[in-house]
C-alpha cells in the first residue's frame, strides 16, 4: 500500500490561486471560458525537469517549482519572465526517486506579497522566501541549503488524520484562507493541514474521505484514498480537487467542497463529480472552476469545474496546475509535468 501511496505522490500536483488578486488587478472580459486556445509557437517555457507547480507576482513573472531528476539535489524554483527567459531563482533542493522511479521533491508553491511559499513533499517542509530583491536575469541564485523549512510533516503525522492508514505526510498544494491563514492540502495525510498566520500554529482543519473502489474487488483495495492535489478559497468556502488514488478509476474523481467558518474538522461535502485523476482547479473570473485532469486511462483535458462533460481543452499532456494570469487579461497558464513545459492560452 506504501508503494501505491508513494506512486500517486508523484502525479499529484498543485496549487492554487489568489481569486481576489486575479480580479482586481485584470479586466478580463470572459468571465466564464468556454474554450481554452493555446498561443501558436512554441510553448512558454520547456525544458523542466519534473515540474510540479506554477504561480505568478505582480511584474507578470512565473514562478515553477521543478522535483528535479532525483539523481542529485537539483530541484529548485525556475522564475519565467513575461517574454519567457527562464532563471534558476532558487536551487538546490533535495529530489530523489520514488520507488516508482520517478523525481520526487517540490510540489507546489503560492506567491503573496513579495514572499513565495514553497511546499517540499518529501521533507515535509514549508519554506518562505522573500523575493522583493530578486531581479531575474541579474540576481544570483539562493541557495536551498541557506533557507530554514518549517516542519509540516512531523505535525501531520502525529496528528495521523489518515488513520488506520499508514502515517504518511506529503505536503502539496496550498492557499490563503480565513484570517490570511494558510491552508495545505496534505496528499499523504488526506487532509488540509491549517497554519495560523500570526504564529504558526498548525491543525487538522479537515479530512477527506476514501472514496468506494468502482473495479473492488478486481483491481485495487474496496476504498481509494482522496489524495487531494489543488485547494483555492472563494471567499468564504475551500473547494478541492482529489486525484483518487490507484488504480485512478476514469470518471471517479470528486471536487469538495469545505467551508470556510466551520469548526475544525469541517466536513467536506460533495460539490461535483465525474471527474478522473484531478490535479488542479482555479476560479475563472466569473467564480467558476477550471480544473485539470491528469490523464491515466483516459487522455489528460482541461475541463470545467461545474460540469466534467464540458472539455475547455483535450487532449492536454499530464496537465498538473492551471493559473490565471495577474497581468494579462484572459490569461491561463497551463504546466504539463510529463514534457516539462508551460503553455499559455486565451480564454474564449
Ligand atoms: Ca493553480
Ligand atoms: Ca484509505
Amino acid at each position: 500500500m506504501k508503494r501505491l501511496q508513494d506512486f500517486t505522490f508523484y502525479v499529484m500536483m498543485l496549487g492554487s490561486l489568489m481569486l481576489v488578486n486575479g480580479c482586481v488587478l485584470q479586466d478580463h472580459k470572459i468571465q466564464t471560458p468556454m474554450r481554452l486556445s493555446p498561443s501558436q509557437g512554441p510553448p512558454f517555457a520547456s525544458g523542466l525537469k519534473a515540474p510540479i507547480g506554477i504561480t505568478d507576482d505582480p511584474k507578470g513573472n512565473i514562478w515553477v517549482t521543478e522535483a528535479g531528476t532525483g539523481t542529485s539535489n537539483n530541484g529548485q524554483v525556475t522564475v519565467i519572465t513575461p517574454s519567457g527567459m527562464a532563471y534558476p531563482a532558487i536551487t538546490g533542493f533535495a529530489s530523489s526517486i520514488s520507488p516508482e522511479n520517478s523525481p520526487e521533491g517540490l510540489t507546489h508553491l503560492l506567491y503573496m506579497n513579495g514572499q513565495l511559499y514553497i511546499l517540499h513533499g518529501v521533507e515535509g517542509k514549508l519554506y518562505v522566501v522573500d523575493i522583493t530583491s530578486f531581479n531575474p536575469g541579474t540576481s544570483a541564485p539562493i541557495v536551498a541549503s541557506s533557507l530554514t523549512g518549517m516542519d509540516i510533516g512531523t505535525f501531520v503525522k502525529n496528528a495521523h488524520p489518515n488513520a488506520p492508514d499508514d502515517k504518511l505526510s506529503n505536503p502539496y498544494n496550498l492557499t490563503f484562507g480565513p484570517n490570511g491563514d494558510l491552508f495545505i492540502v496534505d496528499a499523504g495525510a488526506n487532509a488540509i493541514v491549517r497554519r495560523d498566520k500570526t504564529n504558526g500554529a498548525l491543525s487538522i482543519y479537515a479530512v477527506l474521505p476514501d472514496v468506494a473502489n468502482p473495479t473492488s474487488p478486481m483491481v485495487g483495495p474496496p476504498t481509494l484514498d482522496a489524495v487531494p492535489t489543488g485547494i483555492a478559497y472563494d471567499g468564504s468556502d475551500f473547494l478541492v480537487t482529489t486525484l483518487t488514488g490507484f488504480p485512478f478509476p476514469t470518471g471517479h474523481a470528486h471536487i469538495y467542497k469545505v467551508s470556510g467558518s466551520g469548526s475544525a474538522p469541517s466536513t467536506p461535502t460533495l460539490y461535483r463529480s465525474g471527474f478522473s485523476a484531478l490535479t488542479d482547479l482555479v476560479f475563472s473570473p466569473g467564480g467558476q472552476l477550471l480544473v485539470t485532469e491528469f490523464g491515466f486511462g483516459s487522455a489528460g483535458r482541461i475541463a470545467s469545474g461545474e460540469d466534467a462533460a464540458v472539455a475547455l481543452y483535450a487532449p492536454a499532456i499530464t496537465p498538473v496546475d492551471i493559473l490565471l494570469s495577474k497581468t494579462s487579461p484572459d490569461t491561463y497558464y497551463v504546466l504539463h509535468y510529463g514534457p516539462g513545459l508551460i503553455t499559455k492560452f486565451t480564454a474564449q
